[in-house]
């Protein structure tokens, strides 16, 4: 109708047959969503979109966002709630612009909200903040996470309690500076016969508020057991990085960015290497694409953004869908639209 039509205004859900899913959240816009269940339930970690009149520009300045809202639900076909603001950027003493996508995790009675941001000097970095509620208010530690650069933090908890954080995007991201091991204002990419830029992990410390490790390449490789190089556009990792366990193996799921699927690689460790085996999520509406995978009750979700309420990029609404095996572990690709 005239509304959905108009991109400035958001729009009642349209239930609307051409998409798989309808939108979670109608009245603000929402992305990139990090889904956890604590305690049963289910809580969402998104983005939240503003329109900032901020010029489209290629380094994503415009998706230029300033605080987070925690969603919960009690199941996927339930009631979201939406819990308000959790964490604004004023808060955040050494914040400069464009807060991004976050996560959450859990342990010993503290909700923790991983989130990046770029600092004064407009370099991307991760940040911690702490609350005793999983819904927030968080409060933000005084300095970004040592060692720490990029952006889209996901931190998974394994069975013996161990905690990694998976980081790293490329182009908007900023992980193609820091071939050197140290910042570079200038944008290095490796040549497309070599090796892709990979994304990076380093196990959290007891406290979860530090890097207990030096920060390490996630290896994705191909079925024989090479790199993915750089110019492998349709399989190599762009940004939004995925860890989830199913049936005691790891898969590694991340965008592939300017090809935009969610594709995903499957491994023995937490660390990797991980093969790569296929596509999960195929292009949405928006340029970007970006995820999580929850169990819950037994049942898979893929959580997802496009851009169905506003036809913006910067400006998606978060999605939710189930999310199917194979016998052989494969997962079945989703496909967001019906026509
Ligand atoms: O939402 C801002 C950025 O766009 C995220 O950090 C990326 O993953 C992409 O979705």
């Amino acid at each position: 109708g005239a509304e959905a039509e108009n991109a400035d205004s958001l729009a009642t859900a349209p239930q609307d047959q051409r998409y798989l899913s309808q939108p979670l959240v109608t009245d603000i816009y929402t992305a990139d969503p990090s889904a956890h269940v604590f305690n049963g339930k289910i809580y969402i970690y998104p983005s939240h979109d503003i329109d900032a009149n901020v010029p489209e520009k290629d380094d994503g300045a415009h998706f230029a966002m300033r605080d987070y809202h925690v969603f919960s639900m009690d199941n996927p076909d339930g009631e979201i709630v939406d819990h308000g603001v959790a964490l604004d950027i004023e808060d955040i003493p050494w914040a400069g612009r464009q807060l991004w996508a976050p996560d959450a995790a859990f342990k010993d009675g503290t909700y923790y909200l991983y989130f990046p941001v770029k600092d004064k000097e407009d370099v991307f970095r991760i940040g911690v903040a702490t609350s005793a509620s999983p819904t927030g208010p968080f409060k933000p530690e005084p300095q970004p996470i040592a060692k720490s650069y990029s952006i889209d933090p996901a931190v998974y908890t394994d069975a013996d309690g161990a905690a990694y954080m998976y980081f790293g995007g490329i182009w908007g991201g900023q992980l193609q500076r820091w071939s050197s091991g140290a910042y570079k204002a200038e944008d290095v990419y490796p040549a497309d016969d070599k090796p892709a830029l990979m994304p990076k992990v380093a196990k959290l410390s007891d406290d979860m508020l530090r890097f207990s490790e030096e920060v390490r390449d996630v290896q994705i490789l191909d079925k024989e057991g090479k790199p993915l190089l750089a110019g492998d556009n349709e399989r190599r990792f762009f940004e939004a990085p995925w860890v989830h366990k199913y049936n005691g193996k790891y898969y590694f799921s991340y965008s592939t960015g300017d090809t935009h699927n969610i594709a995903y690689a499957i491994g023995d460790s937490p660390y990797g290497p991980f093969t790569y085996e296929g596509v999960l999520l195929k292009p949405v509406q928006g340029w970007t694409n970006h995820h999580s995978i929850i169990e819950q009750d037994g049942k898979w979700y893929l959580f997802y953004h496009d851009t169905q309420l506003s036809g913006k990029t910067h400006l998606r609404n978060i999605k939710v869908t189930e999310l199917k095996y194979n016998p052989d572990g494969t997962i079945q690709t989703v496909t967001a639209y019906n026509e």
